[in-house]
């Protein structure tokens, strides 16, 4: 593939910072005198030793001469055996076809992130320039919006359902682009898709497998880049057979974007990117001059846990994980049962944190769910904000039941359908 027709000006100017720490420099900093680089010197921190415990009650110690490398500097993609780690996990996940490329023909490679949240805003400040076009599913999630819309970039919005991503939508669009002129260049067709494939949020949705492989296709013919924001990967309450768009990337157009933040902490701001080798090393470079690299002390402390579980010891945390959020997801649906019956729709989610609910007789919830359910002590989000035009009524709730126990979701639900029959009575 050629990349650069993808992008940003600002991207393609970005050069290495000859004064960074590389690989090379982690690796043999205790065998070489050390006389270039503004490291401080690692003697001098004031923290020797930790021990963790964790859920189980088993301990992870992180000793003098580990606390030493979590103190300092590292490399800014990361620390190498966390990634070789998480390309264990991708290769045994996703099995990505780009494994075996040549590293300019795509080949998958790996970037630590502060977070999907920073990983997505290095990608858009990477591939967008004032005035492209990009696609999103409507509605999507409002970190997101909120980060693209100050780029300046067209966000063409996309119909969705439960089910996610339209194909036939997508497509109809597209066809404002003939395939014939869009891998030239100069044309406007879209950058790039972005969709949240599993427990969309706020919508709930999640693609099916052949919705994934039709839009994979409509990828290859208008040759734009997919991201594939799946924070909600491993919060996935029914199995089925959808290969993440990763899987099926032959080509190397796909930027994945996975994150610990629901699954050991959020705290950690900790989360990695998995794409084509030629674009992964333009966001090492923004890296390079933004965080310079996700914390090393984090990273430490996440490998001794992954190294202690193993993957297949990870992968069981995760399904206990998923467990206990699937039992509340059904409590939450249980209270919308009971109480918005006749007021309200919904779909149950099959994956991630989010029930999107309709209002049956509101046309707008913006001032329903910020002032009087707020006085009635039930916080909820408002539609609006999720859409891609905000200054259109929005008729939905995003209610989440990550937090809540059994007890306030229904209280909450009772309260909130009180509100409906006041609003519509
Ligand atoms: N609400 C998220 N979503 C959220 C939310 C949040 C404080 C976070 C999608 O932690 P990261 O950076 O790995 O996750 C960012 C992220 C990326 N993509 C689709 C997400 O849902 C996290 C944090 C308060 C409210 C929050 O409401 O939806």
């Amino acid at each position: 593939m050629d990349y650069s027709r993808f992008l940003s000006k600002i991207s393609a100017a970005r050069q290495t910072n000859p004064a960074r720490m590389t690989k090379e420099l982690a690796k043999r900093m205790s065998s070489v005198i050390m006389l270039a680089g503004g490291l401080p010197n690692a003697d001098y921190f004031p923290i020797k030793t930790a021990s963790f415990t964790l859920f189980d009650g088993t301990t992870i110690k992180i000793g003098e001469e580990l606390m030493k490398v979590a103190l300092q500097y590292g490399a800014a993609d990361g620390i190498q055996e966390l990634l070789s780690w998480l390309e264990d996990l991708q290769m045994k996940l996703h099995d990505p076809p780009t494994a075996k490329y040549a590293p300019e023909s795509g080949q998958m490679k790996i970037c630590i992130t502060v977070g999907s949240q920073d990983g997505l805003s290095k990608v858009f400040d990477m591939l967008i320039n004032p005035g492209d076009n990009i696609l999103m599913d409507d509605p999507n999630y409002i970190g997101t919006l909120v980060g693209l819309r100050p780029l300046g970039c067209n966000i063409i919005s996309i119909p969705s359902d439960e089910n996610g991503i339209l194909p036939k939508a997508l497509k109809d669009i597209l066809s404002r682009w003939g395939p014939e002129n869009t891998h030239k260049s100069s044309s406007n067709t879209p950058k790039f898709l972005y969709t949240v494939p599993n427990g969309g949020n706020p919508s709930g949705s999640s693609l099916t497998a052949e919705r994934k492989k039709e839009i994979y296709q409509l990828a290859k013919e208008y040759n734009f880049l997919i991201i594939e924001d799946d924070p909600y990967y491993f919060l996935q309450y029914e199995k089925t057979d959808a290969p993440s768009f990763l899987s099926l990337d032959v080509d190397g157009r796909v930027i994945r974007c996975d994150t610990f933040s629901k699954v050991i902490s959020s705290g950690f701001r900790l989360g990695f990117i998995t794409g084509p080798a030629p674009l992964i090393d333009k966001i090492i470079l923004h890296v390079q001059v933004s965080t310079m690299q996700p914390s090393t002390f984090t990273q430490v402390f996440l490998l001794q846990l992954l190294k202690k579980w193993g993957q297949k010891g990870f992968l069981d945390h995760t399904d206990r994980v998923a467990k206990l959020y699937r039992k509340q997801r059904d409590a939450l649906l249980a209270a919308a049962d009971k109480w918005l019956t006749g007021l309200a729709e919904w779909h149950p989610p099959k994956a991630g944190l989010f029930l999107w609910i309709k209002v049956k007789g509101i046309s707008d919830t913006h001032e329903m769910v910020t002032k009087k359910a707020l006085e009635k002590g039930v916080v909820l989000l408002p539609g609006r904000g999720f859409t891609l035009d905000p200054s259109k009524p929005c008729s939905y709730i995003r209610a989440s039941f990550s937090y809540a126990s059994s007890d306030q979701m229904d209280q909450g639900f009772q309260r909130l359908a009180e509100l409906i029959r006041e609003e519509t009575e």
